[in-house]
């Protein structure tokens, strides 16, 4: 069978359609019934005009295809553009943008969408409070370096040169640009008291919060970093019972004034007397439960008179000088405060786990 083509009368008449076309949607405006969705099924529609000259295209001869194609492509190019034109014309008019007035229909008196607000880290609530109670006594913060060197974190502080503490089990060493000593992720903030004390501006009555590192198994119970309080108070004449009153105020001001505190003797190479601390159990008030193991009491934390050897390293005259010193673990006090069980909930970062704590302690 041979192939009907166009005649060339009929593709002159092909021709022209187009072109009309081409005007008319040049000149299309949206008005009462003529939209761009109107403009759109008319036009660019699957039975739209464009594609009814599209379906002409197999009637033309061969020689002629290619042209007809471009022409016609040029004509569908030219009414998505005119397409986007309309909406976006209607989109201004809907607005009211065209006369300038003010007239829209969004409301710009609604409320803004609520921003999610975030809470503080339970430590974080904890650490403020420790350090807003010791403030109120006139205990001041220090802060220091969280890379040490041996003096500093071990050395200064009598722990001696084959104590455990130095092993690389329990102490993350690190390489240093400088080179040179022994450095080491701080185990305690220790470190940042005798940086204090080597100021040589006395009396010293310091606390130091602040993110200490230990190489241990992380666990329930145990973990790679945690956070720290400090306190020390060097003066003339500070005795073990400034410790105990002190301690026992803040005792009282972070737990409750029905609160018991205790001590029983104990060792650190920095305190000599040392002693630890327990509080009268917060959950069974001292009958005896799981959390205290039916002690009635748990360990909240160390203390001591500051060790003359350490004075004297950091050049304070221990004849002249005495002082208190006590560390205490901010993750341990907040456990027991709000009854967590579990150290890895602290540095998951789990909102749910987080969310909980939004009001001040
Ligand atoms: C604990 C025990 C303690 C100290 C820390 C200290 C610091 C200097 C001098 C003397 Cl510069 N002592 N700190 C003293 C006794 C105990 O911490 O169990 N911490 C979590």
């Amino acid at each position: 069978m041979s192939q009907l083509y166009l005649t060339f009368a009929a593709m002159e008449e092909l021709v022209k359609k187009i072109e009309d076309y081409r005007k008319e949607i040049n000149a299309f405006n949206v008005s009462g019934n003529d939209t761009a969705e109107s403009f759109r099924i008319k036009y660019l529609g699957t039975k739209g005009l464009i594609k009814s000259v599209m379906t002409e295209i197999k009637n033309v001869p061969v020689e002629n295809k290619k042209a007809f194609g471009q022409i016609i492509n040029d004509l569908k190019l030219f009414a998505e553009n005119k397409y986007e034109e309309l909406k976006s014309a209607e989109e201004n008019k809907r607005l009211g943008h065209h006369t300038g007035d003010v007239i829209s229909d969004i409301d710009l008196t609604l409320p803004a969408d609520k921003l999610p607000l975030g809470s503080r880290h339970p430590i974080s609530l904890v650490r403020n409070k420790i350090v807003s109670i010791f403030q109120r006594l006139g205990f001041a913060v220090a802060e220091g370096p969280e890379i040490e060197d041996d003096w500093h974190n071990f050395t200064a502080l009598n722990i001696s040169e084959n104590h455990p503490a130095r092993d690389m089990q329990d102490t993350f060493y690190v390489s240093h640009p400088g080179g040179g000593a022994d450095w080491m992720l701080r185990t305690h903030t220790s470190s940042v008291q005798v940086r204090e004390m080597e100021k040589g501006k006395l009396p010293i009555r310091i606390i130091c919060p602040g993110r200490v590192y230990r190489n241990e198994t992380i666990s329930a119970r145990a973990h790679c970093f945690f956070h720290q309080v400090e306190g020390l108070y060097i003066a003339e004449n500070v005795s073990f019972a400034d410790l105990k009153q002190t301690l026992y105020f803040f005792v009282q001001e972070m737990f409750g004034d029905t609160v018991k505190i205790r001590f029983r003797p104990s060792y650190f190479p920095f305190t000599e007397p040392s002693a630890e601390m327990d509080i009268s159990c917060l959950i069974c008030g001292g009958k005896g439960c799981n959390v205290c193991k039916h002690t009635g009491w748990v360990e909240i934390l160390g203390c001591g008179m500051a060790h003359p050897k350490i004075l004297e390293n950091c050049n304070i005259d221990s004849n002249k000088y005495s002082g208190f010193a006590f560390g205490m673990g901010i993750e341990r006090i907040t456990m027991l405060k709000y009854q967590i069980k579990d150290l890895r909930l602290f540095s998951e970062n789990d909102l749910r786990f987080l969310k909980q704590f939004t009001s001040a302690v």
